[in-house]
């Protein structure tokens, strides 16, 4: 089963078009328990929450899905829920996700000219029919619930990456993470996040803008289609570098959990059994990207 380019598949994007909408329809995936809320709005709180869990507490940088190793994993594994949620709306066990190439339209005289952003694919999410319905809370860690437009500002600051850095990332960056396991470190983990460097998938959150840069950012489809790029650029990575382990291994600081390799990633679901960075390794198990070709 393979996770191809949006741009290249018209197909499986007129599907991931109809399953995101229809998993953000209460009336249709109704998110139990939470009155006009839907299982689209679950992934959007389950990112919000994972960023709120400082890890360790004492500090405010590291979270249970950023700036830190689990930066990989942890997406990894949100895509293959949410993947498995337009599968089921869309009644196909074949559908996949679809993934954004930014690198490819950074090549592009205007790359907010993208058709990506057509109304027919991404451009429909800013009409009134796609509704916000969870947002930050300036006053709390709670989402505040409303129910307004999404906002996106393309272009106005960041840019994104080009693919030649891309390629650099990939070819040169042989260490998966490094301590502190922090914002301030040169792995791979970091670079991709974009802390330091080029800034990858950061800048290319900025790019976007508007609720993009906050986080409920799931709130934007987008979200998933860049993720699965910073996923795919993961992929070919371990493929580069198969001798060059996740790190750290369990034997490091307990200040580091949810971030060690069997340690479990935080999570709303109840599998039976805790899902953990190891298990995200295997990158064949539910998919495989169409090409790498052009990332390396
Ligand atoms: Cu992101």
């Amino acid at each position: 089963m393979i996770r191809s380019n949006i741009l290249n598949n018209q197909t499986a994007a007129e599907q991931f078009i109809l399953g995101v909408n229809r998993m953000k329809d209460p009336d249709i995936m109704p998110w139990p328990g939470q009155a006009n809320l839907s299982m689209y709005d679950f992934f959007v709180l389950w990112h919000h929450r994972a960023m709120m869990l400082s890890t360790p507490p004492s500090q405010r940088d590291r979270n249970a899905a950023h700036t830190g190793p689990v930066f990989l994993p942890w997406p990894h594994y949100m895509l293959i829920m949410f993947e498995f949620f337009l599968r089921d709306t869309l009644g196909d066990q074949n559908f996949r996700l679809l993934y954004w190439d930014w690198a490819g339209d950074a090549e592009l005289p205007q790359p907010f000219a993208s058709p990506l952003w057509n109304d027919d694919i991404l451009g429909q999410f800013t009409g009134p029919d796609w509704r916000v319905r969870l947002e930050p809370n300036p006053t709390g860690s709670n989402p505040q619930v409303t129910n307004r437009e999404l906002r996106r500002s393309i272009g106005m600051s960041g840019r994104l990456p080009q693919r030649s850095e891309v390629r650099t990332l990939i070819r040169d960056t042989v260490v998966y993470d490094l301590a502190p396991y922090d914002r301030s470190v040169g792995g791979f983990r970091n670079l991709l996040e974009g802390w330091v460097g080029v800034g990858h998938h950061n800048i290319v959150h900025v790019w976007i803008g508007g609720d993009m840069t906050v986080s409920t950012s799931p709130n934007d489809p987008v979200f998933f289609l860049h993720h699965c790029n910073v996923d795919r650029i993961w992929a070919a990575w371990q493929q580069q570098h198969p001798t060059s382990p996740y790190l750290p291994q369990q034997d490091a600081s307990d200040n580091l959990l949810f971030h060690r390799i069997d340690d479990a990633m935080h999570t709303f679901f109840e599998h039976g059994s805790d899902i953990t960075p190891r298990m995200m390794l295997d990158t064949n198990t539910w998919y495989q990207y169409d090409t790498f070709v052009d990332l390396l």
